[in-house]
C-alpha cells in the first residue's frame, strides 16, 4: 500500500465510559445504577470487583485531561451517568452531579478537546429497574427527557452525542444471558428491551431536532461482521441469521424503519411477540447524522442443526491470534463491515467509536509498558479504516478503546484496554503505555507506518 496519511480534520480520539472509570459511586448525591447493584451482588463480577473507585476520575479527570493532551487527542467520547443527573432517573437533578460534567467539558474545550457524549453506557438509574427498567415501556420516555436535559445543559458546548452505546449488548448480555447488570435470562424480554432502547433513541433525536441544537446526533452499535466457516449453502445461511441477530436487528430499525424480517418470523413463532405500538418505527429510523461503529472481532459461523433458534454455532478460530478477550484479530473485518454499511444502510458520514484489545500489560520498574501487541492491533485496523476511507466511505473519525484501562464489566480488573496503564494498587497511577506514545505520533502526523 502506499503513503498512508489521513484528512487532516480526522477525528482522532479515544473512548470511556462512565462506570467504567468514575468511581464517586456514592458521592455528591449521585444515585444507585444498576451496575452498583449488579457488582455488590456476589458471584456476578470476576474476584469481587465493583467501580465503587475505578479509575477514580471523577477525584482525577483534571490529570486525565493533561494526559489526553499529551496524546494529543483531538476529541474524547465519554458517557454520562444518568443516576449521577437524576438520581431516581427522572424529576429531581442533582446539580453537584451535572457540575461534574461542567467542569469536565469546561476543561476539555480549553485544552481543545472536542467532546463527544453518550447518554446511555449501561448504568440505568436502579430506581427505574425497581420499576422494570427497559422492559418498562415509561424508561424510553424518562431516557428522553434525560436526553433533554443534557442537550439543554450542553447546548452550544458539547456538538457531538450518541444516545446508546450498543443496545445489542445492553439487551441481550444484560437480559437474555444474565452476564451484564441487571442479570436478567429471558431471550424474549431481551427483544424487548432492545425494542424500547431502539424507541428512546428515536425519541431523543426526536428532542435534539425540537430543540433545533447545533450538532450531531447518532447511536453506536457493536457491528460483528459474521461469515460463513463453508461454502455450503447451510452454513451461509447460519451466518445471515447471526448477522440479523447482532447486527441488522439494530441497523435495519434505525435506517429502514423494520427489523430482519425472517427473524423477526423465527422470533414471533418461537417466542411470540414482544410489544410495539403503532408509530414505532418512525420514531426509532427517525433521521440521525451519524453512525457510530464499535468494532472489535467478527464471526465465523456454521449450521448446527437444533443448537438454538437459529441453528448457528461460532466457530473459535483456534489458530488465528486472539486478544486476551479471547476475541479473534481480524482487521479485514473494519473494512468489510464499513463499505457493508454505507453500501446497504446508510451514505450518513461514520465514526468508529471503539476499537482497541486487551492484552496481558506488565508495567515495568522504570515505569513502562511495552504494549507491542496493542501497537499491531491498532495499526493493523487503522489501516483498514484508510483503505476504506479512500473507498468512498465517509468515515469522519476514529475512537480507541479505551483511553485508560478500566472496569470491564463483569471481567472486573482483569482484562487492560487502556493507551494509558492505571496502577489500581497504587493509588491508581496512570503511565503512558508505549501504545500511547505511538498514537501521539499517528496523530501529529496523520500518518499509520504501512
Ligand atoms: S464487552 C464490549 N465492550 C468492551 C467494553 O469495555 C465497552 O464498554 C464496550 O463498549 C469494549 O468495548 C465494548 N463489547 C461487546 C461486544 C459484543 C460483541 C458480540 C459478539 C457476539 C458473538
Amino acid at each position: 500500500m502506499a503513503k498512508i496519511i489521513f484528512p487532516e480534520d480526522f477525528i482522532w480520539g479515544a473512548a470511556t465510559s462512565s462506570y467504567q472509570i468514575e468511581g464517586a459511586f456514592n458521592e455528591d448525591g449521585k444515585g444507585e445504577s444498576i451496575w452498583d447493584r449488579f457488582s455488590h451482588t456476589p458471584g456476578k463480577i470476576e474476584n469481587g470487583d465493583t467501580g465503587d473507585i475505578a479509575c477514580d476520575h471523577y477525584h482525577l479527570y483534571r490529570e486525565d485531561i493533561e494526559l489526553m493532551k499529551e496524546i494529543g487527542i483531538r476529541s474524547y467520547r465519554f458517557s454520562t451517568s444518568w443516576p449521577r443527573i437524576l438520581p431516581e432517573g427522572k424529576g429531581r437533578v442533582n446539580q453537584k452531579g451535572l457540575d461534574f460534567y461542567k467542569r469536565l467539558v469546561d476543561n476539555l474545550l480549553k485544552a481543545n478537546i472536542r467532546p463527544m457524549i453518550t447518554l446511555y453506557h449501561w448504568d440505568l438509574p436502579q430506581a427505574l429497574q425497581d420499576k422494570g427498567g427497559w422492559t418498562n415501556r415509561d424508561t424510553a420516555k424518562y431516557f428522553a427527557e434525560y436526553a433533554r436535559l443534557m442537550f439543554e445543559e450542553f447546548n452550544g458546548l458539547v456538538d457531538l452525542w450518541v444516545t446508546h452505546n450498543e443496545p445489542w449488548v445492553v439487551a441481550f448480555e444484560g437480559h437474555a444471558f444474565g452476564n451484564h447488570a441487571p442479570g436478567t435470562k429471558d431471550f424474549k424480554t431481551a427483544l424487548q428491551v432492545a425494542h424500547h432502547l431502539l424507541l428512546s433513541h428515536g425519541m431523543a433525536v426526536d428532542i435534539f431536532r425540537e430543540e433545533d441544537l447545533p450538532g450531531e446526533i447518532g447511536i453506536t452499535l457493536n457491528l460483528t461482521p459474521a461469515y460463513p466457516a463453508g461454502d455450503s449453502e447451510k452454513d451461509v445461511k447460519a451466518a445471515s441469521l447471526l448477522d440479523d441477530y447482532i447486527n441488522a436487528w439494530f441497523l435495519s430499525p434505525v435506517f429502514k424503519g423494520s427489523y430482519p424480517e425472517e427473524l423477526h418470523h423465527i422470533y414471533e413463532q418461537n417466542l411470540g411477540a414482544f410489544t410495539t405500538q403503532p408509530g414505532d418505527m418512525d420514531i426509532i429510523s427517525r433521521d440521525i447524522d451519524f453512525l457510530g461503529i464499535n468494532y472489535y472481532s467478527r464471526m465465523v459461523v456454521r449450521h448446527k442443526p437444533g443448537d438454538n433458534l437459529f441453528n448457528a454455532e461460532v466457530v473459535k478460530m483456534e489458530d488465528r491470534p486472539s486478544t486476551e478477550m479471547g476475541w479473534e484479530i481480524y482487521p479485514q473485518g473494519l473494512y468489510d463491515i464499513l463499505v457493508r454499511v454505507n453500501k446497504e444502510y446508510t451514505d450518513k458520514p461514520l465514526y468508529i467509536t471503539e476499537n482497541g484489545a486487551a492484552f496481558d500489560d506488565k508495567l515495568t520498574e522504570e515505569g513502562k509498558i511495552h504494549d507491542e501487541k496493542r501497537i499491531n492491533y491498532l495499526g493493523d485496523h487503522f489501516k483498514q479504516a484508510y483503505k476504506a476511507l479512500k473507498d468512498g466511505v465517509p468515515l469522519r473519525g476514529y475512537y480507541v478503546w479505551s483511553l485508560m484501562d478500566n472496569f470491564e464489566w463483569a471481567y472486573g480488573y482483569s482484562k487492560r484496554f487502556g493507551l494509558i496503564y492505571v496502577d489500581y494498587e497504587n493509588g491508581n497511577r496512570r503511565f503512558l503505555k508505549d501504545s500511547a506514545l505511538w498514537y501521539r505520533e499517528v496523530i501529529e502526523k496523520g500518518q499509520v507506518e504501512a
